[in-house]
């Protein structure tokens, strides 16, 4: 029987390198203080302020519900809180910019009142985004990456603030017609480092970049799969990641379940992701994903500092 095992055992008795040298500390600087993602996964808290998002949609569609529900994912451990006024579902309207502004602009300003929790205003539309920080917002959430409004990028540069860039192919209407890819992780980490590159050509600073596979954004089942295993290759371009797989279509496509019923789906996916490297995570279920993202974290960095 041939031997499976490498001859040469004494590498294994040294120790192992940490993932991350203690002294490079990673940071996400925002207007309401530092998010430090150097050992731990920080966790993104949804709020949708739209009556059609294929999860929460029309739950926080009331001002007062959508204020109470981002200080409430804040209080179970959120360290960012995402504000939405379109959905982005597959096959979703477009929504004017005047329905969006009052979607978003009231929940940001009366979170605002009351937190200082970071808030990101999830927009492709450099109008909004430039309403929601003047409203307090700290970071924009562009899940075109710059892409739809050629505004977007001079605002991010002027307000100097971080931006998270989402790959996604097509546009919600479309994007789930016919995903098509020759070789989905490289086309995916060859456009968002294009965007990234276009970004800092732009005047954004490379540290306020955050990079986002954009799982379920014209990709089937097999494409979001590959691109979980395949993190790896996309945080080798050195940004931090965030990564959306809560409750998302390719759960109930393996576990045959609705939105409803996919928060194990979505706590096993979300694990997955941060052992592949993944430093954000934008979820719904924020203390159930804070508490494994902290089991996977002690698994990947360990437990001393
Ligand atoms: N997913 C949705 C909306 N916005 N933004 C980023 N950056 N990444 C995502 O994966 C993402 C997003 C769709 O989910 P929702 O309808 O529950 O908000």
């Amino acid at each position: 029987m041939s031997n499976q095992y490498p001859t040469d055992m004494s590498r294994l008795s040294k120790p192992l390198a940490p993932m991350v040298p203690a002294a490079e500390r990673r940071i996400l600087s925002t207007r309401h203080g530092e998010l430090d993602f150097t050992r731990r996964t920080l966790i993104m808290g949804i709020v949708n302020v739209t009556p059609d998002s294929f999860y929460d949609g029309g739950r926080r569609f009331d001002m007062g519900q959508a204020v109470a529900h981002g200080l409430a994912l804040a209080a179970s451990g959120a360290v960012i809180i995402d504000i939405g006024g379109e959905s982005s579902r597959p096959g979703a309207d477009p929504v004017s910019a005047g329905d969006e502004l009052a979607r978003v602009i009231p929940v940001i300003e009366n979170l605002r009142k009351q937190s200082a929790v970071p808030i990101s205003i999830d927009t492709y539309k450099a109008q909004i985004a430039r309403a929601a920080l003047d409203a307090g917002a700290d970071i924009v959430n562009d899940i075109s990456a710059l892409r739809f409004d050629s505004a977007m990028t001079s605002v991010i540069a002027q307000e100097k603030v971080p931006v998270i860039l989402m790959h996604m192919q097509g546009t919600p209407r479309t994007m789930q017609a016919e995903p098509c890819y020759q070789d989905v992780v490289r086309e995916v980490r060859d456009f968002l480092a294009a965007q990234l590159y276009e970004a800092m050509d732009a005047g954004v600073a490379p540290q306020a970049i955050v990079i986002d596979p954009g799982i379920g954004f014209g990709k089937n089942l097999e494409h979001n799969l590959q691109l979980l295993r395949g993190l790896p290759a996309l945080a080798a371009l050195g940004q931090p990641v965030l990564v959306g797989v809560s409750r998302k279509a390719f759960i109930g496509k393996i576990l045959n379940l609705e939105p409803d019923q996919r928060l194990e789906g979505s706590l096993a996916a979300a694990v997955a992701a941060v052992l592949a490297g993944a430093n954000i995570l934008r979820v719904h279920d924020v203390a159930e994903s804070a508490k494994v993202a902290r089991i996977a974290d002690a698994i990947r960095f360990g437990m001393t500092q």
